[in-house]
């Protein structure tokens, strides 16, 4: 019969495992092995934590989003420029440069509404003994004009009165379950309804003039220095707010 020696002594047995730990390599690597494992424990959990919201639980709700406010800002006022014949002029500027009415507002339209003046009142010039008679007719001016955004597709126009170009800032998120949305928290569906990061960049509105003349008469002498264009800038800004849905609240109407 063999008898198994049990030493009771708990600080010798731990004496001894440190000693075999000295000596033994692949107990460092176990060692150091249970350390990381014990260190990362802690550092998983809070991955979790960051990835997992505490509103978590939001996502099996539903909701609905409600448009509280809309409405427009005048970014430029009513402004006029003359230009000459293939004459261009530029106005770049970029969303720092909103007014201080736009701040915390979610921009989601920007607009260019622009007016030929001369198309009501040409400023042509006339000379010569049979103007009194017979001066001619005034010929249309007309106006090129362009607006430009990094995140928004440019557009264009060539127009002898007027017209108005539109940069759609941000579009409305598609649900799969509109009206109702469900799988994300109040915050997520709010942050897809927030405009801010869209309306950053340069915004370039552009103008060229092309000036025509009217055809002079044998005894009188048309001519044309400059069209005017007639221009205003705003801001279109949407307000959301987001609601659990409950069957109380009517989904249409
Ligand atoms: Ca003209
Ligand atoms: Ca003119």
């Amino acid at each position: 019969m063999v008898k198994i020696e049990f030493d009771a002594d708990p600080s010798k047995f731990i004496k001894n495992s440190v000693s075999k730990l000295k000596t033994s390599r692949h107990l460092q690597i176990a060692a150091v092995v249970v350390f990381l494992l014990l260190v990362s424990q802690p550092s998983y959990s809070l991955y979790l934590d960051i990835t997992t919201p505490a509103n978590a639980h939001e996502r099996e709700n539903h909701y609905i989003v409600l448009e509280e406010d809309r409405g427009s800002i005048t970014w430029v006022a009513s402004t006029q420029v003359s230009l000459s014949d293939e004459e261009s002029f530029s106005v770049i500027m970029d969303e720092s440069q909103f007014p201080g009415e736009a701040d915390g507002m979610n921009i989601v339209m920007v607009t260019l509404d622009f007016y030929v003046i001369d198309y009501d009142v040409d400023n042509e010039d006339t000379s010569g003994i049979g103007c009194t008679w017979n001066d001619g007719e005034d010929a249309y001016d007309s106006v090129a004009a362009s607006v430009d955004h990094p995140s928004a597709s440019s557009s264009n126009v060539v127009t002898e009165y007027g017209d108005y170009l539109r940069l759609d800032m941000f579009e409305y998120p598609e649900f799969d379950t509109f009206p109702l949305i469900t799988g994300y928290t109040v915050e997520e569906i709010e942050e897809m309804l927030d405009a801010s990061d869209d309306v950053k960049g340069e915004y370039s509105f552009n103008f060229t003039g092309f000036v025509e003349a009217g055809e002079s008469t044998t005894e009188c002498e048309r001519s044309d220095s400059s069209v005017t264009v007639e221009y205003e800038i705003l801001l279109y800004y949407s307000e959301f707010s987001v609601m659990e849905w409950n069957d109380e609240i009517p989904l249409w109407g």
